[in-house]
């Protein structure tokens, strides 16, 4: 990879990916564009406004940098996407053919992130494989899931070197994810900072596959830097790190504040859509193919959130 562009670099994953790919790649080489303007992107490298459904201005920007790599990360992430499905199929999809239609064009290598909630149906929640039935019911699966048969579509039918992973749900600390079932494993970290009791909208036993986002940033890379004859999957691959439920992030947190206190209000969307997805992942194909593997624990993910968070001062 040397010119790199991420599409949708404001969200979550997108604002640190950013800045992890500009400090591998030089701050000139990996263009961010975003709908919405950002004096952190625009500050240390190369910024455009683009929206992502408007092919002719992403091409226009492609060939304006020289770009060899598209990271496209636009999307309504799940919660957003039940509430408002034909805008998440109009934007998710119409994000992904824009992109898979300027890689094919311009020869560029394509990331398109799936997630877990790609799974759906009747499927193996423990230690859920790479190859199984997959049949979502969110429009966010649906969409994920889409994608992915594009993505694999696109490399055996046209050659475009597409990539994906299964992220589970990510945990950070910079930019707050907006919309995601998972996103109460960032929230409570925020309200143990703060002092405040947490209301917390899934279940105590519902398990999910969460991962710290320094490992989703360096696997990302990994795979798109991973020698193309290995990798036998091209719609996308399972990545996991760890697994747990409500409960097991509470308690962990209370190890180092003993006074912290949560409530359950469960949110029937997030709790439907939280328990159709895997308990745990089988990461086995990630770790044969690419070398996947983990470098970040319950534990020392806490430790660092508290300590990340904490020094934002709230
Ligand atoms: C969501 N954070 O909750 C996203 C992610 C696996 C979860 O896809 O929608």
């Amino acid at each position: 990879m040397k010119k790199i562009l991420v599409v949708g670099a404001g969200g979550q994953i997108g604002s640190e990916l950013v800045v992890y790919l500009r400090s591998i790649y030089g701050n000139g080489n990996v263009v961010a564009v975003d709908l919405h303007p950002s004096e952190a992107l625009a500050a240390d490298g190369p910024f455009e406004l683009l929206d992502a459904l408007d092919a002719e201005r992403y091409a226009e920007i492609v060939r304006k940098y020289g770009v060899d790599s598209i990271f496209n990360l636009a999307a309504l992430l799940s919660a957003k996407g039940e509430a408002k499905p034909t805008l998440a199929w109009k934007i998710n999809i119409g994000a992904l053919t824009n992109s898979l239609e300027i890689a094919r064009q311009y020869g560029c290598a394509l990331f398109t992130p799936s997630s877990i909630g790609a799974f759906g149906g009747d499927f193996p929640r423990d230690n859920t494989p790479q190859d199984t039935i997959m049949q979502p019911n969110t429009m966010y699966g649906v969409c994920k899931v889409t994608g992915e048969l594009l993505s694999n579509y696109y490399h055996t039918r046209f050659g475009v070197d597409t990539r994906s992973v299964r992220f589970p749900g990510i945990i950070s600390n910079v930019t707050l994810p907006g919309g995601g079932t998972t996103d109460y494993a960032v929230e409570i970290y925020y309200a143990a900072v703060k002092g405040e009791r947490f209301v917390c909208p899934v279940s105590e036993n519902v398990y999910m596959d969460m991962m710290y986002m320094p490992d989703a940033l360096r696997a990302t890379v990994e795979l798109m830097e991973a020698d193309p004859s290995k990798l036998k999957h091209r719609n996308s691959f399972n990545i996991a790190s760890m697994s747990f439920t409500p409960e097991i992030i509470y308690a962990e947190i209370r190890k180092r504040l003993p006074d912290f206190e949560m409530v359950y209000e469960i949110d029937p969307v997030k709790e439907a859509i939280a328990e159709s997805w895997p308990n745990k992942l089988d990461d086995t194909c990630a770790r044969e193919e690419w070398g996947w593997k983990p470098q970040w624990d319950l534990s020392s993910m806490t430790d660092d959130m508290l300590r990340a968070i904490r020094a934002k001062n709230l």
